[in-house]
C-alpha cells in the first residue's frame, strides 16, 4: 500500500486510493458522543467501503442514541471497550483533533495510516491523509463531494446517512451554513427515495420523557447576564440524575438559551461525573464562539463550539461567562 504522508490537505483521488487500497478491515471512527453528522458520515463511509469490496469495523467509545436507530447499518457500531483487534488503516470522520477519537486510538496498529475527513475550522490535520474542508457545512457534505469526484454511486442507504448528517449540521437547513450547494446535494440525495419528515422528526424533534423532564428542571437554572446578551443553563450531576436523562441528552437545553430574543450567546454547562465541566457555546450573529472555546482548550465552529473546564461548576460558569461577556462587549462596541 502506498502510504501518503504529510500535513496538507490531500485531493479526492489520493483519499479514495488510500481507502480502496488499504488492508482489510478498515477501522471507521467518528467523534465521541457522536451526533447526526458524525454517525451519518461514519455509516456512509462504511457503506462505501463495503461496496468497494472492503471489510470494515465501526467503533465508538459511546453508545449511539436511539433516535438514530432508523439509520441503515447503525447496529454495526461496536464499543471501543469491547475490542481487542488492532487496525492498520483508520478513517476518522468529523473529528477536529485526535482527542475527539477518544480511546479508539488504542486500537491503532504500529505504523498505521490514518485518514482524517472533516469540516471543522479548528482541525489540526492529525491524519497521514487529510481531507479537511473548513467551508463545508457538514462532514457528510465533504463525503458527498468525495463520492461525486471519484464516481462512486450513492445508493439509498448512503443517501439516508449523508442526508441525516447534512440535516443535523445545518440545524434543519436553518443555519448560515445552508448554502445553495447543500440544498442541491440534499435534493440529489432525496431523489434516492426516503421520507424527509421521518428523518427530521427523529433527528431534530423527538424528545424522550427524560429529556422533557430535563428541560423542565434545566430551565429553572436559566440565567441572563446583565448585558442582556448572554443566557445560560447549568446541569449539575444531581439535576441530571433527578431528570433520569443521560449526559448526551443535555443538548436539548441549548436552544432555550440562544433562541431567547436579544440573546447573542447561549451557553450550556454540564457537570461531568469526574467534577469537570463541559461547556457548549452557541452564538447568533456576531460572536466567534470557536475562538472563545479554543482559549479553554476546546474548539468548533464560529456559531457552535465546545470545551471542557475544571470544576467546580460555579467557578467554571463565572470564568466562562466573564470571557463571553468580554467578547459580547467588543462585538457590540
Ligand atoms: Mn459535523
Amino acid at each position: 500500500m502506498a502510504r501518503v504522508t504529510g500535513t496538507g490537505t490531500h485531493n479526492y483521488r489520493e483519499v479514495y486510493d488510500t481507502l480502496v487500497n488499504s488492508p482489510n478491515p478498515v477501522l471507521v471512527v467518528c467523534h465521541i458522543s457522536p451526533d447526526g453528522d458524525a454517525i451519518g458520515a461514519a455509516l456512509a463511509m462504511a457503506h462505501f467501503l463495503k461496496r468497494a469490496g472492503k471489510s470494515f469495523v465501526l467503533v465508538n467509545d459511546d453508545p449511539i442514541q436511539s433516535r438514530y436507530d432508523f439509520m441503515p447499518g447503525v447496529g454495526l457500531f461496536q464499543r471501543t471497550a469491547s475490542m481487542r483487534q488492532k487496525f492498520a488503516t483508520i478513517v476518522a470522520l468529523d473529528c477536529a483533533d485526535s482527542k475527539r477519537m477518544g480511546k479508539t486510538t488504542s486500537l491503532f496498529a504500529e505504523g498505521h495510516c490514518l485518514v482524517n475527513i472533516d469540516h471543522h475550522e479548528t482541525n489540526d490535520r492529525f491524519g497521514h491523509v487529510n481531507l479537511v474542508q473548513a467551508e463545508a457545512s457538514a462532514t457528510c457534505l465533504v463525503l458527498y463531494r468525495l463520492f461525486h469526484a471519484t464516481d462512486v454511486a450513492i445508493d439509498r442507504d448512503m443517501a439516508i446517512c449523508l442526508y441525516t448528517g447534512i440535516l443535523f449540521d445545518t440545524g434543519g437547513f436553518r443555519y448560515n451554513n445552508t448554502t445553495p450547494e447543500i440544498h442541491h446535494a440534499a435534493a440529489d440525495l432525496l431523489s434516492r427515495g426516503f421520507e424527509p419528515f421521518m428523518i427530521a422528526d427523529r433527528v431534530l424533534e423527538s424528545l424522550t420523557r427524560e429529556q422533557v423532564e430535563l428541560v423542565r428542571l434545566g430551565l429553572a437554572t436559566l440565567k441572563i447576564h446583565p448585558s442582556g446578551r448572554i443566557a445560560y443553563v447549568a446541569v449539575s450531576k444531581d439535576l441530571l440524575a433527578a431528570s433520569g436523562a443521560s449526559d448526551d441528552d443535555t443538548e436539548v437545553l441549548l436552544p432555550y438559551t440562544r433562541s431567547l430574543s436579544g440573546i447573542e450567546v447561549g451557553l450550556l454547562f454540564r457537570e461531568k461525573p469526574d467534577g469537570s465541566v463541559k461547556v457548549s457555546l452557541r452564538s447568533r450573529d456576531r460572536v466567534d464562539v470557536a475562538s472563545i472555546a479554543l482559549g479553554f482548550g476546546g474548539g468548533g465552529h464560529v456559531r457552535a463550539a465546545g470545551c471542557s473546564m475544571p470544576g467546580p461548576l460555579a467557578q467554571a460558569i463565572d470564568s466562562m461567562v466573564a470571557k463571553v461577556a468580554d467578547a459580547v462587549m467588543s462585538a457590540f462596541a
